[in-house]
């Protein structure tokens, strides 16, 4: 049986698991979450997030970090995670930061009106929705994550969602150290991840800023060309 990986499309966590499942050239089958119901994950009545990943052998693992790690063992061609003891104390600190990275994120996405409505855009376009709940989602959702962007802003010290981004882009390009990847010459945990996170905002304004550094975009650009393609997102199974 394909893997299944139940997703929503934009889902920062979700793009990670896509990132290692392309990087290997998995054959795996994307099943896009109906955001209110969760009916595709009703089996799952412990664990009601996305991600949630179910192996060729039908096991369910849940979380993103934890799926991109079983799958590193269930596909050990192109080994991901780091090997070495010292190896792996770097890549878990950056694991650490990109935690902190992706809860920022919404500070970003949805600091204005205008950029909240361009996300919920793009998540209605790829999400699990019928055409009333595309539109209602869409006003409803860009204005209430305005009002929740400001809270984690308080929460998480961010005073400009901009300067939050651009210094995220600076410190993940000085990690890199002038190698081509976290990993050294080759993509490790951390790399994969932050691709992955850095991929559910490609395309809205947060995306631009973070591609004004030039060898942040470089570096995603030297992750991307290792993938295979993306299935088509959010036109798999079970989106109409
Ligand atoms: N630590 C989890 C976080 C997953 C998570 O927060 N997923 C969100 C979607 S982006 C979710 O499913 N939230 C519950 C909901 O939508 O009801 C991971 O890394 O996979």
């Amino acid at each position: 049986m394909r893997p299944r990986l139940y997703q929503y499309a934009a889902c920062p966590f979700c793009n990670k698991v896509r990132t290692i499942l392309r990087y290997k050239g998995v054959d795996f089958e994307t099943i896009e979450v109906h955001p209110l119901n969760k009916k595709e994950i009703a089996f799952s009545t412990d664990y009601r997030a996305v991600p949630i990943y179910v192996d060729a052998s039908g096991r369910q693992v849940n979380d993103s970090t934890p799926i991109m790690r079983h799958i590193d063992a269930e596909y050990p061609e192109r080994a991901v995670f780091a090997a070495s003891a010292a190896e792996r104390a770097e890549e878990d600190k950056w694991l650490a930061w990109s935690e902190k990275y992706v809860k920022g994120l919404p500070t970003a996405i949805y600091d204005t009106l205008p950029h909240a409505l361009e996300s919920f855009d793009y998540i209605t376009k790829v999400g699990k929705f019928g055409w009333w709940q595309k539109i209602s989602i869409k006003l409803t959702g860009a204005f209430v994550m305005t009002l929740v962007a400001k809270k984690i802003a308080k929460r998480e010290g961010i005073h400009d969602p901009r300067i939050f981004l651009s210094t995220k882009a600076a410190e993940w390009v000085a990690a890199l150290r002038g190698r081509p990847y976290q990993g050294g010459d080759k993509p490790n945990g951390a790399d994969l991840a932050v691709y992955g996170i850095t991929r559910s905002v490609e395309g809205l304004s947060a995306g631009a800023i973070l591609d004004e550094n030039a060898e942040f975009a470089a570096w995603r650009r030297r992750v991307e060309r290792l993938l295979s393609p993306e299935p088509v997102v959010g036109l798999s199974a079970g989106v109409r």
